[in-house]
């Protein structure tokens, strides 16, 4: 087992390994920025180094001085948490070769589903189901006028190195085709530095569900059921929750077996996810696999009673999985706290937190590395904390919910808070009828 882990990001993800070290009994180094020195995950680790400037492009990206905070610290492993450099495969590579464990998949594992055609020539021969389209790269504007014919509007482009909704447009018909291939070129080529777009057919009012896979270091993978995370806004997450309302028995074991031959295909180590876009059919295409812990990776802990950073580090240090797959036996939902307005299109509200109560009692977790007098920077993501709120039905966990997020004081900020509130509230949200077009009209009180 490995001796001292060094926790490569900041924040509630920082903390939540630390959490996991500590009671496995490794030792942990956190790497802060000059804007980070106060932050929690600094106090609760070991020891921390200083890596830099407040900009992530000097600090929690930086690869030099991370490397060099391991090896003057005497690491053994690097957790890469979400974000920054979790899949970054030049920095899985650069800790092989300094003998460092990245704590994660291996590059090629994180390569062969980083490029989206190449993720999806893999699953098409796994023979995991992917939306119809083309196969490859469209070559120019005539290519994809001739294709987005056979394949029938409405289609989609979208970026080979994308995801998250950069460089992707909707067509609906021959007229808008020129101006959203061109589009979504130039928007790529600026974002990845590679401008190479595919299409394929669009699937309407979908349902964005994903599953959590995790495989061990002897081609073993395992699923551990569903998160529905179709509520978000400009591709960010803002609710995620196991079991999906739109689940059935059948679709999970077809979706699990899938994500289970999707991973088994590559031999994925780690912990992963295999994201899904579901119809109203109940049809199911790959969308694309996440080669990292999550954000809402707490959900599927609460619905398993199972610790999935422990689970990262057991397999990178060599154990071997049992070959079960986990059903949930609860219900848990998460609300992600930003600090954020949602009375004003959300947007960033970084300062002072100069009171703050965070809710308890039975059946409510909180994830977050602030506290009263914490200053959050502006230069990182705005999420403070995940609420997150387990119970066995699914009304009940939204009552449990609604009851914590009305304990939460958050005061000198603006927070998601009341939007949250609001949604606990909504009629079509406790009935667990959305997709991911929800929050396009959903409205603030
Ligand atoms: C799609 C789609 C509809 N049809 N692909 C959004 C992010 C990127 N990873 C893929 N995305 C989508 N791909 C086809 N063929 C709709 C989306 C999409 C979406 C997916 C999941 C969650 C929220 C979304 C919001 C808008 C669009």
């Amino acid at each position: 087992m490995f001796k001292k882990i060094l926790i490569a990001n900041r924040g509630e993800i920082a903390l939540r390994v630390i959490r996991t070290c500590r009671e496995m009994g490794i030792k942990t180094v956190a790497v802060y920025s000059t804007a980070d020195k106060d932050s929690l995950h600094v106090k609760f680790a070991d020891e921390a180094v200083c890596i830099g400037k407040p900009a992530s492009i000097d600090s929690y990206l930086n690869v030099a001085h991370i490397m060099a905070a391991a090896e003057i610290t005497n690491a053994d492993a690097i957790h890469p948490g979400y974000g920054f450099l979790a899949e970054n495969a030049k920095f899985a590579k650069i800790c092989g070769d300094h003998g460092i464990k990245f704590i994660g998949p291996t590059p090629d594992m994180i390569n062969a589903m980083g490029d989206k055609i190449t993720a999806k020539q893999t699953m098409i021969a796994a023979g995991v189901p992917v939306v119809p389209g083309v196969e490859g790269l469209l070559e120019d504007v005539d290519h994809a006028k001739r294709e987005a014919a056979r394949v029938g509007y409405p289609v989609m482009l979208k970026a080979t190195a994308g995801g998250g909704g950069k460089g992707m447009r909707v067509v609906w018909s021959e007229d808008e085709i020129e101006k959203a291939f061109d589009g979504a070129k130039t928007e790529a080529a600026a974002a990845f530095k590679n401008d190479g777009i595919y299409m394929e057919k669009f699937v309407e009012e979908p349902r964005h569900i994903e599953i959590q896979i995790v495989g061990d270091q002897f081609g073993q993978v395992c699923h551990l059921s569903e998160r529905d995370c179709s509520i978000q806004r400009r591709h960010q997450k803002l609710v995620e929750e196991s079991p999906s309302p739109f689940m059935t028995p059948e679709l999970r074991e077809a979706m699990g077996n899938a994500a289970i031959k999707a991973a088994a295909s590559i031999n994925y180590e780690g912990v992963g996810t295999v994201e899904f876009l579901v119809d109203k059919h109940r049809n199911f295409y790959f969308m694309e696999m996440n080669t990292r812990i999550q954000v809402e990776h707490c959900v599927t802990e609460e619905v398993i009673n199972y610790d999935l950073i422990k689970e990262q580090i057991l397999i990178a240090a060599g154990d071997k999985l049992t070959g079960k797959n986990y059903i949930p036996v609860m219900h848990a939902i998460e609300c992600r706290i930003n600090a954020e307005d949602p009375y004003n299109d959300f947007r960033p509200s970084p300062g002072k937190i100069t009171v703050l109560h965070q809710p308890g009692g039975h059946g409510v977790r909180v994830d977050s590395h602030v506290y009263a007098g914490y200053v959050i920077p502006p230069y990182y993501d705005s999420m403070i904390g995940k609420l997150i709120s387990v119970a066995q039905t699914r009304q009940e966990a939204i009552d449990t919910m609604s009851r914590a997020l009305s304990e939460y004081v958050i005061e000198g900020i603006k927070t998601t808070i009341p939007f949250h509130q609001q949604l606990m509230k909504d009629p079509k949200f406790r009935s667990g009828d959305f997709n991911t077009k929800f929050l396009e009209t959903f409205k603030m009180q």
